[in-house]
């Protein structure tokens, strides 16, 4: 049987993490687990985890570690057996030593993007809620203006969207950051890729993941 494949993307708020992990999801077939659209699915079913987490998402703040530990380990045992790309876990050391204590990461990619690149794109940011579907009225616009491609539904602009906010989640992401970081290149998984253009990242990320994975046949399925 073909050995599993297992990495992580990280990146700031808006650095596009969930765009790449799409394409990625999509093109070698890992199945695909967000964070933030997990807890935000949480949230909108109004189970209890989703209760516990409402006000950290709702003000980006970082939801505590044991709480994230506790949703996302069981969620990626479920997935036992199939290749999977984590986006958004692990965000801090204690998060990255509990995935690493269960699991030993093949690759994490890293997006270092400049900060007035991030301001431009979550200023033009509008997402679906309900689905975490997100858009920017000048890289992916939606079908309708103001409009969910899939459910007709309003679009909503994040408060902390907002260039001070921005600003401090930023400096939190970077302080968080490097610990984990400093863990995956004492492993040598890490790959960092800086630019301003998702679409000029893209191809570096799919020759790697082309060449880390020329062994592994993809899984068929997705999740998100
Ligand atoms: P999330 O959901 O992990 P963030 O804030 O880390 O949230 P975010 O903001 O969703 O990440 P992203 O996924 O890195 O950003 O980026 P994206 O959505 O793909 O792209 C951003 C925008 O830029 C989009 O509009 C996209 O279309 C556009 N774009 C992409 N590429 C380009 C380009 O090349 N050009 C242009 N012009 N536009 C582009 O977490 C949410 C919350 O959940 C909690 C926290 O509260 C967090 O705030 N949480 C956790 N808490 C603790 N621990 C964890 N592990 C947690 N995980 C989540």
């Amino acid at each position: 049987m073909a050995k599993l494949f297992r990495a992580a993307i990280m990146g700031p708020p808006g650095s596009g993490k969930g765009t790449i992990s799409k394409r990625i999801a999509q093109s070698f077939g890992l199945l695909y687990l967000s964070s933030g659209h997990y807890l935000r699915e949480s949230i909108a079913a109004n189970t209890e985890a989703g209760l516990l987490v409402k006000s950290y998402v709702e003000r980006s703040m970082l939801v505590p570690d044991h709480v994230m530990t506790k949703l996302m380990l069981p969620r990626l045992e479920q997935l036992s057996g199939h290749s999977w790309l984590l986006d958004g876990f692990p965000r801090t050391q204690s998060q990255a030593l509990a995935l690493n204590n269960l699991y030993q990461l093949d690759l994490v990619i890293s997006l270092n993007i400049p900060y007035e690149t991030l301001r431009e794109r979550l200023s033009d940011r509008w997402v679906h809620p309900a689905s975490g579907r997100v858009y920017n009225m000048g890289f992916n616009p939606p079908r309708v203006q103001g409009k969910d491609d899939v459910t007709g539904e309003p679009l909503i602009q994040h408060d902390d969207d907002k260039p001070e906010a921005l600003m401090s989640r930023l400096r939190h992401y970077k302080d968080v950051a490097k610990p984990v970081m400093n863990l995956y290149k004492s492993q040598g998984v890490l790959h960092s890729f800086s630019g301003t253009d998702t679409n000029r990242i893209w191809p570096y990320i799919n020759s790697l993941l082309n060449t880390k994975m020329h062994t592994q046949p993809p899984d068929a399925c997705q999740t998100k």
